[in-house]
Protein backbone atom coordinates (compact mmCIF):
# COMPACT_ATOMS: atom_id res chain seq x y z
CA UNK A 1 0.00 0.00 0.00
CA UNK A 2 1.38 2.87 -0.87
CA UNK A 3 1.04 6.01 0.85
CA UNK A 4 -1.03 8.46 -1.44
CA UNK A 5 -3.31 5.29 -1.95
CA UNK A 6 -3.24 5.11 2.19
CA UNK A 7 -4.39 8.61 3.06
CA UNK A 8 -6.61 7.90 0.49
CA UNK A 9 -8.13 5.85 1.98
CA UNK A 10 -8.38 6.96 5.70
CA UNK A 11 -10.42 10.22 3.42
CA UNK A 12 -12.86 7.57 2.84
CA UNK A 13 -13.55 5.68 5.94
CA UNK A 14 -13.79 9.54 7.46
CA UNK A 15 -16.70 10.33 5.46
CA UNK A 16 -18.20 7.09 5.61
CA UNK A 17 -18.09 7.57 9.06
CA UNK A 18 -19.40 11.08 9.42
CA UNK A 19 -22.52 10.78 7.05
CA UNK A 20 -23.09 7.17 8.69
CA UNK A 21 -22.45 9.22 11.88
CA UNK A 22 -25.23 11.76 10.55
CA UNK A 23 -27.68 9.69 9.11
CA UNK A 24 -28.37 7.46 12.41
CA UNK A 25 -28.36 10.90 13.46
CA UNK A 26 -31.41 12.15 11.52
CA UNK A 27 -33.45 9.18 12.37
CA UNK A 28 -33.19 9.00 15.87
CA UNK A 29 -32.57 12.97 16.24
CA UNK A 30 -35.04 14.69 14.60
CA UNK A 31 -33.79 18.40 15.46
CA UNK A 32 -30.28 17.65 14.11
CA UNK A 33 -28.75 19.94 11.61
CA UNK A 34 -26.44 17.80 10.05
CA UNK A 35 -28.59 15.78 7.90
CA UNK A 36 -29.64 18.45 5.20
CA UNK A 37 -32.55 17.72 3.38
CA UNK A 38 -32.98 20.90 1.86
CA UNK A 39 -30.91 23.43 -1.01
CA UNK A 40 -30.56 26.12 2.16
CA UNK A 41 -29.77 23.32 4.56
CA UNK A 42 -27.31 21.89 2.18
CA UNK A 43 -25.77 25.21 1.56
CA UNK A 44 -25.41 25.80 5.52
CA UNK A 45 -24.25 22.43 6.21
CA UNK A 46 -21.44 22.78 3.83
CA UNK A 47 -20.33 26.33 5.40
CA UNK A 48 -19.92 24.19 8.57
CA UNK A 49 -18.31 21.75 7.10
CA UNK A 50 -15.55 24.02 5.27
CA UNK A 51 -14.91 25.97 8.24
CA UNK A 52 -14.51 22.77 10.16
CA UNK A 53 -12.00 21.47 8.16
CA UNK A 54 -9.62 24.53 8.11
CA UNK A 55 -10.01 24.45 12.38
CA UNK A 56 -8.85 20.83 11.89
CA UNK A 57 -5.92 21.92 9.64
CA UNK A 58 -4.98 24.59 12.47
CA UNK A 59 -5.88 22.06 15.36
CA UNK A 60 -3.40 19.34 13.56
CA UNK A 61 -0.55 21.49 12.95
CA UNK A 62 -0.36 23.12 16.55
CA UNK A 63 -0.71 19.61 18.08
CA UNK A 64 2.07 18.43 15.51
CA UNK A 65 4.47 21.59 16.59
CA UNK A 66 3.73 20.98 20.36
CA UNK A 67 4.58 17.25 20.21
CA UNK A 68 7.33 18.28 18.27
CA UNK A 69 8.51 20.37 20.59
CA UNK A 70 7.81 18.48 23.79
CA UNK A 71 9.64 14.91 22.25
CA UNK A 72 11.97 16.42 19.75
CA UNK A 73 13.37 19.30 20.55
CA UNK A 74 13.79 18.70 24.32
CA UNK A 75 16.79 17.74 26.29
CA UNK A 76 17.55 14.30 26.94
CA UNK A 77 18.51 12.69 30.40
CA UNK A 78 22.19 13.40 30.85
CA UNK A 79 22.11 15.85 28.08
CA UNK A 80 23.84 19.10 29.89
CA UNK A 81 20.58 21.39 30.06
CA UNK A 82 21.93 24.39 27.67
CA UNK A 83 20.06 27.29 26.82
CA UNK A 84 19.21 27.01 23.15
CA UNK A 85 20.67 30.13 20.48
CA UNK A 86 18.39 33.06 21.15
CA UNK A 87 17.18 35.28 17.76
CA UNK A 88 14.55 37.88 17.39
CA UNK A 89 13.29 40.04 14.47
CA UNK A 90 13.18 36.60 12.36
CA UNK A 91 11.54 38.24 9.15
CA UNK A 92 10.34 34.79 7.47
CA UNK A 93 8.70 33.89 11.11
CA UNK A 94 7.33 37.43 11.83
CA UNK A 95 5.30 37.13 8.19
CA UNK A 96 4.24 33.74 8.28
CA UNK A 97 3.15 33.90 11.69
CA UNK A 98 0.66 37.30 10.63
CA UNK A 99 -0.07 35.49 7.14
CA UNK A 100 -1.45 32.40 8.19
CA UNK A 101 -4.11 34.03 10.46
CA UNK A 102 -4.81 36.04 7.60
CA UNK A 103 -5.31 33.58 5.19
CA UNK A 104 -6.98 31.09 7.23
CA UNK A 105 -9.80 34.11 8.22
CA UNK A 106 -9.98 34.86 4.38
CA UNK A 107 -10.69 31.29 3.71
CA UNK A 108 -13.21 31.23 6.37
CA UNK A 109 -14.81 34.46 5.79
CA UNK A 110 -15.40 33.60 1.99
CA UNK A 111 -17.89 30.91 2.29
CA UNK A 112 -19.62 32.72 5.05
CA UNK A 113 -20.58 36.13 3.29
CA UNK A 114 -21.22 34.15 -0.08
CA UNK A 115 -23.56 31.78 2.40
CA UNK A 116 -24.41 34.60 3.98
CA UNK A 117 -26.50 36.65 0.92
CA UNK A 118 -27.02 33.49 -0.79
CA UNK A 119 -29.79 32.74 1.71
CA UNK A 120 -31.16 36.39 1.99
CA UNK A 121 -33.34 35.56 -0.77
CA UNK A 122 -34.78 39.11 -2.71
CA UNK A 123 -36.29 37.24 -6.19
CA UNK A 124 -37.52 34.09 -6.82
CA UNK A 125 -39.38 32.68 -9.52
CA UNK A 126 -43.05 33.40 -10.66
CA UNK A 127 -43.54 29.63 -10.13
CA UNK A 128 -42.17 29.34 -6.66
CA UNK A 129 -45.07 28.42 -4.34
CA UNK A 130 -45.73 30.90 -1.80
CA UNK A 131 -46.46 30.06 1.82
CA UNK A 132 -47.50 32.30 4.17
CA UNK A 133 -46.32 32.17 7.69
CA UNK A 134 -47.75 33.92 10.78
CA UNK A 135 -46.23 33.24 14.17
CA UNK A 136 -48.80 33.69 17.20
CA UNK A 137 -47.85 33.30 20.89
CA UNK A 138 -47.36 29.75 20.57
CA UNK A 139 -48.80 28.36 17.75
CA UNK A 140 -48.23 29.02 14.06
CA UNK A 141 -50.40 29.73 11.36
CA UNK A 142 -50.06 28.91 7.47
CA UNK A 143 -51.61 30.27 4.48
CA UNK A 144 -51.17 29.64 0.90
CA UNK A 145 -52.56 32.64 -0.92
CA UNK A 146 -52.22 31.23 -4.35
CA UNK A 147 -54.32 28.04 -3.61
CA UNK A 148 -56.81 29.62 -1.12
CA UNK A 149 -55.91 26.80 1.89
CA UNK A 150 -54.98 27.51 5.39
CA UNK A 151 -54.21 25.38 8.09
CA UNK A 152 -51.84 25.45 11.64
CA UNK A 153 -49.18 23.82 13.19
CA UNK A 154 -48.63 21.24 10.35
CA UNK A 155 -47.52 22.64 6.95
CA UNK A 156 -47.57 20.83 3.70
CA UNK A 157 -44.97 21.41 0.84
CA UNK A 158 -44.60 19.99 -1.82
CA UNK A 159 -40.85 18.69 -2.68
CA UNK A 160 -38.82 19.51 -5.60
CA UNK A 161 -40.28 22.89 -6.08
CA UNK A 162 -39.60 26.35 -4.63
CA UNK A 163 -41.45 27.04 -1.81
CA UNK A 164 -41.30 31.08 -0.73
CA UNK A 165 -42.33 31.29 3.47
CA UNK A 166 -42.87 34.98 3.88
CA UNK A 167 -42.75 35.29 7.41
CA UNK A 168 -44.78 37.57 9.72
CA UNK A 169 -45.78 37.70 13.27
CA UNK A 170 -49.12 38.92 14.80
CA UNK A 171 -47.33 39.88 18.43
CA UNK A 172 -43.69 39.35 19.20
CA UNK A 173 -40.57 38.15 17.94
CA UNK A 174 -40.30 34.48 16.92
CA UNK A 175 -38.09 33.01 14.78
CA UNK A 176 -38.82 29.84 12.10
CA UNK A 177 -36.07 27.06 12.40
CA UNK A 178 -36.78 23.70 10.89
CA UNK A 179 -33.24 22.02 11.50
CA UNK A 180 -33.24 18.96 8.35
CA UNK A 181 -34.93 22.43 6.40
CA UNK A 182 -33.19 25.30 7.27
CA UNK A 183 -34.50 28.65 8.92
CA UNK A 184 -33.93 30.05 11.97
CA UNK A 185 -35.20 33.65 10.67
CA UNK A 186 -36.39 35.97 13.03
CA UNK A 187 -40.13 36.63 12.83
CA UNK A 188 -40.63 40.24 13.42
CA UNK A 189 -43.75 42.26 14.38
CA UNK A 190 -44.59 44.97 11.64
CA UNK A 191 -41.85 43.36 9.00
CA UNK A 192 -42.14 40.51 6.77
CA UNK A 193 -38.78 38.42 6.20
CA UNK A 194 -38.43 35.69 3.55
CA UNK A 195 -36.95 31.92 3.17
CA UNK A 196 -36.82 30.69 -0.17
CA UNK A 197 -35.96 26.72 -0.36
CA UNK A 198 -36.23 23.02 -2.01
CA UNK A 199 -37.09 20.23 0.04
CA UNK A 200 -35.44 17.31 -1.47
CA UNK A 201 -36.69 14.34 0.31
CA UNK A 202 -40.19 13.85 0.85
CA UNK A 203 -41.22 12.78 4.76
CA UNK A 204 -41.91 14.21 7.90
CA UNK A 205 -39.73 17.07 9.46
CA UNK A 206 -39.79 19.08 12.94
CA UNK A 207 -39.89 22.67 13.13
CA UNK A 208 -39.76 25.15 16.55
CA UNK A 209 -39.71 28.28 17.71
CA UNK A 210 -36.33 29.60 18.09
CA UNK A 211 -36.36 32.95 19.35
CA UNK A 212 -37.49 33.50 23.30
CA UNK A 213 -41.38 34.66 23.26
CA UNK A 214 -43.08 33.74 26.47
CA UNK A 215 -43.87 31.35 28.69
CA UNK A 216 -44.46 28.68 25.87
CA UNK A 217 -41.72 29.21 23.74
CA UNK A 218 -40.24 25.98 24.16
CA UNK A 219 -43.83 24.44 23.09
CA UNK A 220 -43.72 26.35 19.99
CA UNK A 221 -43.66 23.87 17.49
CA UNK A 222 -44.67 22.16 14.02
CA UNK A 223 -44.41 19.83 11.73
CA UNK A 224 -43.00 20.18 8.61
CA UNK A 225 -44.38 17.32 5.91
CA UNK A 226 -42.41 17.51 2.53
CA UNK A 227 -45.17 15.61 0.29
CA UNK A 228 -44.48 14.30 -3.27
CA UNK A 229 -46.10 16.38 -5.69
CA UNK A 230 -49.46 14.07 -6.32
CA UNK A 231 -49.36 13.79 -2.08
CA UNK A 232 -49.37 17.66 -2.01
CA UNK A 233 -52.29 17.86 -4.68
CA UNK A 234 -54.35 15.60 -2.94
CA UNK A 235 -53.61 17.80 0.23
CA UNK A 236 -54.31 20.84 -1.01
CA UNK A 237 -57.41 19.63 -2.44
CA UNK A 238 -58.64 17.95 1.08
CA UNK A 239 -57.99 21.38 2.48
CA UNK A 240 -59.83 22.96 0.26
CA UNK A 241 -63.25 20.67 1.04
CA UNK A 242 -65.64 21.96 3.54
CA UNK A 243 -66.22 19.97 6.66
CA UNK A 244 -68.56 17.22 6.25
CA UNK A 245 -71.51 17.98 8.80
CA UNK A 246 -72.18 14.87 10.96
CA UNK A 247 -75.95 13.78 10.63
CA UNK A 248 -76.12 12.29 13.93
CA UNK A 249 -74.76 10.29 16.47
CA UNK A 250 -72.39 12.11 19.30
CA UNK A 251 -70.23 14.34 16.56
CA UNK A 252 -73.52 15.63 15.53
CA UNK A 253 -74.09 16.28 19.01
CA UNK A 254 -70.72 17.77 19.36
CA UNK A 255 -71.26 19.92 16.48
CA UNK A 256 -74.26 21.95 17.95
CA UNK A 257 -72.01 22.09 21.17
CA UNK A 258 -68.99 23.75 19.36
CA UNK A 259 -71.17 26.52 17.55
CA UNK A 260 -72.65 27.30 21.11
CA UNK A 261 -69.96 27.18 23.25
CA UNK A 262 -67.06 30.17 22.94
CA UNK A 263 -64.48 28.12 20.74
CA UNK A 264 -66.39 30.24 17.28
CA UNK A 265 -64.88 33.63 18.70
CA UNK A 266 -61.17 32.65 18.49
CA UNK A 267 -61.19 29.38 15.88
CA UNK A 268 -62.52 28.61 12.57
CA UNK A 269 -64.32 25.84 11.18
CA UNK A 270 -65.05 26.74 7.34
CA UNK A 271 -68.54 27.42 6.59
CA UNK A 272 -69.75 26.74 10.48
CA UNK A 273 -67.75 29.24 12.34
CA UNK A 274 -66.30 31.95 11.44
CA UNK A 275 -64.55 34.74 12.66
CA UNK A 276 -66.49 38.31 13.57
CA UNK A 277 -62.70 39.49 13.73
CA UNK A 278 -60.64 38.30 11.22
CA UNK A 279 -57.83 40.68 11.59
CA UNK A 280 -55.16 40.85 8.70
CA UNK A 281 -52.79 39.76 11.57
CA UNK A 282 -53.85 36.69 11.72
CA UNK A 283 -56.47 34.71 13.40
CA UNK A 284 -56.64 34.52 17.17
CA UNK A 285 -56.40 30.29 17.93
CA UNK A 286 -55.52 27.78 14.44
CA UNK A 287 -57.92 26.72 12.00
CA UNK A 288 -60.14 23.74 13.11
CA UNK A 289 -61.64 23.21 9.99
CA UNK A 290 -59.45 19.93 8.99
CA UNK A 291 -58.16 19.11 12.61
CA UNK A 292 -58.37 15.61 12.42
CA UNK A 293 -56.38 15.19 9.74
CA UNK A 294 -53.09 16.69 11.93
CA UNK A 295 -51.34 14.00 13.53
CA UNK A 296 -50.59 16.60 16.82
CA UNK A 297 -52.31 19.47 18.89
CA UNK A 298 -51.11 22.18 20.67
CA UNK A 299 -48.33 23.08 17.59
CA UNK A 300 -47.15 19.71 18.28
CA UNK A 301 -47.11 18.99 22.17
CA UNK A 302 -49.22 16.56 22.05
CA UNK A 303 -50.23 13.47 20.02
CA UNK A 304 -53.56 14.49 18.58
CA UNK A 305 -55.34 11.61 19.92
CA UNK A 306 -59.32 11.94 21.57
CA UNK A 307 -57.90 11.24 25.40
CA UNK A 308 -55.52 14.48 24.72
CA UNK A 309 -57.51 16.74 23.08
CA UNK A 310 -60.33 16.12 25.88
CA UNK A 311 -57.26 16.86 28.15
CA UNK A 312 -56.30 20.13 26.28
CA UNK A 313 -59.76 21.33 26.20
CA UNK A 314 -60.66 20.61 29.91
CA UNK A 315 -57.77 22.66 30.89
CA UNK A 316 -55.14 24.01 28.61
CA UNK A 317 -52.67 26.36 30.33
CA UNK A 318 -51.59 22.61 32.49
CA UNK A 319 -50.83 21.07 28.88
CA UNK A 320 -48.86 23.98 27.68
CA UNK A 321 -48.29 26.60 30.34
CA UNK A 322 -49.37 30.67 29.54
CA UNK A 323 -51.45 29.48 26.63
CA UNK A 324 -53.96 31.87 25.27
CA UNK A 325 -56.84 29.34 24.89
CA UNK A 326 -59.12 29.71 27.96
CA UNK A 327 -60.55 27.30 30.09
CA UNK A 328 -64.11 27.07 29.66
CA UNK A 329 -65.31 24.30 32.26
CA UNK A 330 -66.32 21.92 29.73
CA UNK A 331 -66.81 18.56 31.13
CA UNK A 332 -68.64 15.25 31.20
CA UNK A 333 -70.69 14.08 28.04
CA UNK A 334 -70.66 17.65 26.73
CA UNK A 335 -66.77 17.38 26.49
CA UNK A 336 -67.05 13.41 25.08
CA UNK A 337 -69.60 14.91 22.18
CA UNK A 338 -67.37 17.70 21.42
CA UNK A 339 -64.38 15.77 21.04
CA UNK A 340 -66.27 13.30 19.13
CA UNK A 341 -66.98 16.12 16.64
CA UNK A 342 -63.83 17.75 16.32
CA UNK A 343 -61.97 14.58 15.80
CA UNK A 344 -64.40 14.24 13.18
CA UNK A 345 -63.44 17.01 11.04
CA UNK A 346 -60.90 14.93 8.84
C1 LIG B 1 -59.99 33.19 23.43
C2 LIG B 1 -59.75 32.42 22.26
C3 LIG B 1 -60.07 30.93 22.29
C4 LIG B 1 -61.25 30.30 22.63
C5 LIG B 1 -62.53 30.92 23.12
C6 LIG B 1 -61.02 28.88 22.38
N1 LIG B 1 -59.75 28.68 21.92
FE1 LIG B 1 -58.99 26.92 21.31
N2 LIG B 1 -57.18 27.82 21.02
C7 LIG B 1 -56.92 29.17 21.19
C8 LIG B 1 -55.52 29.39 21.01
C9 LIG B 1 -54.81 30.72 21.12
C10 LIG B 1 -54.94 28.14 20.71
C11 LIG B 1 -53.47 27.85 20.44
C12 LIG B 1 -52.86 27.45 21.75
C13 LIG B 1 -51.42 27.05 21.63
O1 LIG B 1 -51.14 26.05 20.96
O2 LIG B 1 -50.59 27.73 22.25
C14 LIG B 1 -56.03 27.18 20.71
C15 LIG B 1 -55.86 25.82 20.40
C16 LIG B 1 -56.91 24.93 20.26
C17 LIG B 1 -56.78 23.60 19.73
C18 LIG B 1 -55.51 22.94 19.22
C19 LIG B 1 -55.39 23.18 17.73
C20 LIG B 1 -54.13 22.66 17.11
O3 LIG B 1 -54.16 22.29 15.96
O4 LIG B 1 -53.09 22.65 17.78
C21 LIG B 1 -58.02 23.05 19.77
C22 LIG B 1 -58.41 21.67 19.29
C23 LIG B 1 -58.91 24.03 20.32
N3 LIG B 1 -58.20 25.17 20.60
C24 LIG B 1 -60.25 23.82 20.55
C25 LIG B 1 -61.08 24.75 21.18
C26 LIG B 1 -62.43 24.46 21.55
C27 LIG B 1 -63.16 23.16 21.34
C28 LIG B 1 -62.92 25.60 22.14
C29 LIG B 1 -64.28 25.81 22.76
C30 LIG B 1 -64.63 24.91 23.82
C31 LIG B 1 -61.86 26.59 22.11
N4 LIG B 1 -60.77 26.03 21.52
C32 LIG B 1 -61.97 27.88 22.58
C33 LIG B 1 -57.83 30.14 21.47
C34 LIG B 1 -59.14 29.91 21.87
CU1 LIG C 1 -42.14 31.88 19.37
Amino acid sequence: MNRRFGARWLLWCALLLFSGATEAAARSYPMDTMAPRSDLAELIQSVYVQVTLWDLLVLVVVIVALFLAIFWFSTRFGEPGEEPVQFHSHMGLEVAWTAGPILILVLITVPTVRAVFNTQPYHWPKEALTVRVIAHQWWWEFRYPSLGAQTANEVHIPADRMIHFELESADVIHSFWMPALGGKRDVVPGQINQITLVAKVPGEYYGQCAEFCGASHANMRFRVFVDTAEGFQRWVADQLKPPVMPASGLASEGARIYQNAPCAICHRVKGISGFSKQYEGGFRGPDLTHFAGRSTLAAGVLDNTPDNLATWIQDPQTVKPGALMPRLGLKGHELTALVAYLESLK
